[in-house]
């Protein structure tokens, strides 16, 4: 199975670890350590050294509640961040759903596009079209500022997986080839405790749908409500989701502990 995103070719027989840059003051993981260029350059380097196969730069929060930013804000937090790594030998994905922050990061030399919204603002789809970089389609249920008032569905791995599927659709009539995407359930996005627990246990029924998987849920509140421990101390508790994730198929893990989340998926792979 293998990715493509820009001029990268990204082997997915094994699982591959994506790891976190966070260039927000408020992020809800880092506590705002990150937060200036220097700093989060210098952190996307040090992942890289830790091994990461992939680095995630977002400049605007989607925790719940988060408030969201202006373009320009967004622009000028990530676009020195991917002109000053893209010289990496990984992959760069971009995390936004803005049009024109996709756009800008293409041109500064991302690879890959994560959008929480799979494209659906205007004119997204037609922008990663017309390029060859990778993308990430994510599953969310109202918006970061509404997600967590009260998610409900009848089914929620049947919504989530006909959700993907239509995006996945939308994908290949705008031109995309399936070997440009990724899909993610979109853990803790519009879901309760439950309904992240029922897409863990049911991950087999989103790979069915043929793309791979990549699943976010490195310190969320999800494993902070299962163990009790604040975003600080859920190091084992995303090692343990990692290890259940990959077990279950997820073929990219999105990750803020990348040292930790490689050496619990060399385990994995040694015993599978
Ligand atoms: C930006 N972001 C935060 N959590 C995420 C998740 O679970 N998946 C993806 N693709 N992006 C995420």
């Amino acid at each position: 199975m293998i990715f493509s995103c820009g001029s990268f070719q990204l082997d997915l027989t094994q699982p591959r670890v994506m790891g976190i840059v966070n260039v927000t003051p408020d992020s809800f993981s880092d506590g705002g350590k990150f937060n200036t260029t220097d700093a989060a350059i210098a952190h996307a380097l040090d992942l890289v050294e830790q091994g990461a196969d992939i680095l995630d730069i977002g400049g605007e929060s989607t925790r719940p509640n988060a408030t969201p930013i202006s373009l320009q804000e967004e622009l000028d937090r990530v676009i020195p961040v991917i002109e000053a790594i893209a010289k990496q030998k990984i992959p760069i994905s971009i995390d936004t759903y803005k049009p024109r922050v996709m756009q800008a990061a293409i041109q500064a030399g991302a690879n890959m596009v994560n959008d929480v919204r799979a494209l659906q603002e205007d004119g997204a789809l037609e922008i990663v079209a017309k390029s060859n970089v990778g993308v990430c389609l994510m599953h969310m249920q109202g918006t970061p500022q509404t997600m967590q008032i009260n998610p409900q569905y009848i089914d929620v791995v049947n919504e989530v997986s006909s959700f993907l599927e239509m995006r996945m659709q939308a994908c290949e009539r705008a031109g995309l080839t399936k070997n440009r995407i990724v899909i993610d359930p979109g853990f803790g996005f519009g879901k309760t405790r439950e309904h992240n627990i029922a897409l863990i246990q049911q991950l087999e029924t989103l790979n069915q749908l043929g793309q791979p998987l990549l699943v976010g849920l490195s310190r969320k509140s999800v494993l902070g409500q299962m163990t009790g421990e604040n975003v600080d101390a859920r190091l084992y508790a995303s090692i343990a989701a990692v290890v259940i994730s990959a077990m279950k198929g997820a073929k990219i893990l999105r990750v803020h502990d990348v040292k930790e989340t490689i050496e619990a998926l060399k385990v994995v792979a040694a015993i599978q």
